[in-house]
């Protein structure tokens, strides 16, 4: 246990110099070397991964906890509001990133590039050719969660001459891409389903069994949002089956566990949960933390507060 506390903590793993800034600004040191009760610890910052739940509790004048990530669903955000604690996360920065590695997913998953690549690799090539693979180019392409994200996948692909609809809790105003009310009638409308809603218990297996049977066995479903939005047993069981043609995946239910059925499987491309991992990215999402800490320590409000 430290003697002079901080008051600012950190929970969970966070980037390397994310840490050092943070411990040289304010002294700040994982939460679990303060002790429990200590009033002055004001602000947590944590990751996506990690999320605050029971921590709430240890610290009673808690009034920030800071997000380095945009989604939050580890946290329970509800229980910071009634308590009146303010949550941050880092939208925006990293929104490129992530659409990016969607397009990538997609072109990966429907050409087959990285079966292809172990084709080459395992000396295959010179047995026979590669199989055929699907256009991307003028595909349908169907976005679940037509948020930042989601909208920014769908610009990408629109270069691709994709035909663009969507589905999200209600149509988004001034949205031309076509509006389906339900995640079903969306997946049996496309030829790849991409997945953008934010996680949490709202979109807890928004995609099942039903779901991928209306994608269809020529349907791709392409996944950067959570693990959680996906009924990973119901996904492996449609992969197994031919029900559905294949899926790029960033995300898992249970990260770092991949099923072990998908690991040997062409038809899928597993990612480790890069999206927003590149150096320019991860820098101002650190930087967009360091600011939030900064401010809500000098003004007590967040730059870039989520709610309710
Ligand atoms: C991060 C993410 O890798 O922003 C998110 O929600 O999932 C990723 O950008 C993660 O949050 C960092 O732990």
């Amino acid at each position: 246990m430290t003697t002079d506390a901080p008051e600012v903590v950190t929970l969970g793993p966070l980037m390397a110099d994310l840490t050092r800034a943070l411990a040289e600004k304010y002294g700040a040191v994982p939460a679990e070397q303060v002790a429990e009760g200590t009033k002055e610890v004001r602000v947590v910052v944590t990751t996506g991964r990690t999320g605050v739940r029971a921590a709430m509790d240890r610290f009673p004048c808690l009034a920030a906890i800071v997000h380095f990530g945009v989604g939050y669903d580890t946290t329970d955000a509800a229980a910071a509001w009634r308590r009146g604690i303010a949550v941050s996360n880092t939208p925006d920065v990293l929104t490129d990133c992530v659409a990016d590695t969607a397009v990538g997913l997609v072109l990966d998953v429907m050409r087959g590039l990285s079966a292809a690549d172990r084709f080459v690799r395992s000396g295959d090539w010179a047995r026979g050719s590669f199989p055929l693979a699907r256009k991307v180019t003028g595909s349908k392409v169907g976005i679940l969660g037509l948020g930042r994200i989601g909208s920014a996948v769908a610009r990408r692909l629109a270069a691709f001459d994709a035909r663009i609809s969507y589905h999200s809790r209600t149509p988004k105003p001034g949205v031309a891409w076509p509006y389906f009310d339900s995640v079903s009638g969306l997946a049996s409308a496309v030829d790849v389903l991409v997945v953008t809603a934010a996680g949490g218990e709202g979109s807890r297996h928004l995609v099942d069994a039903d779901v991928l049977a209306a994608l269809g066995p020529v349907g791709f479903l392409v996944n950067v949002a959570r693990g959680s939005v996906v009924d990973e047993d119901a996904l492996v069981a449609a992969l197994e089956a031919d029900r559905i043609a294949g899926a790029g995946l960033d995300v898992f239910a249970d990260e770092p566990h991949v099923p072990r059925a998908l690991l040997d499987r062409e038809d899928v491309v597993l990612l480790p949960h890069l999206a927003s991992g590149t150096t320019e990215t991860r820098a101002d999402m650190r930087d967009l933390v360091l600011s939030n800490v900064e401010h809500f320590l000098a003004e007590g409000t967040l730059l870039t507060p989520v709610e309710d």
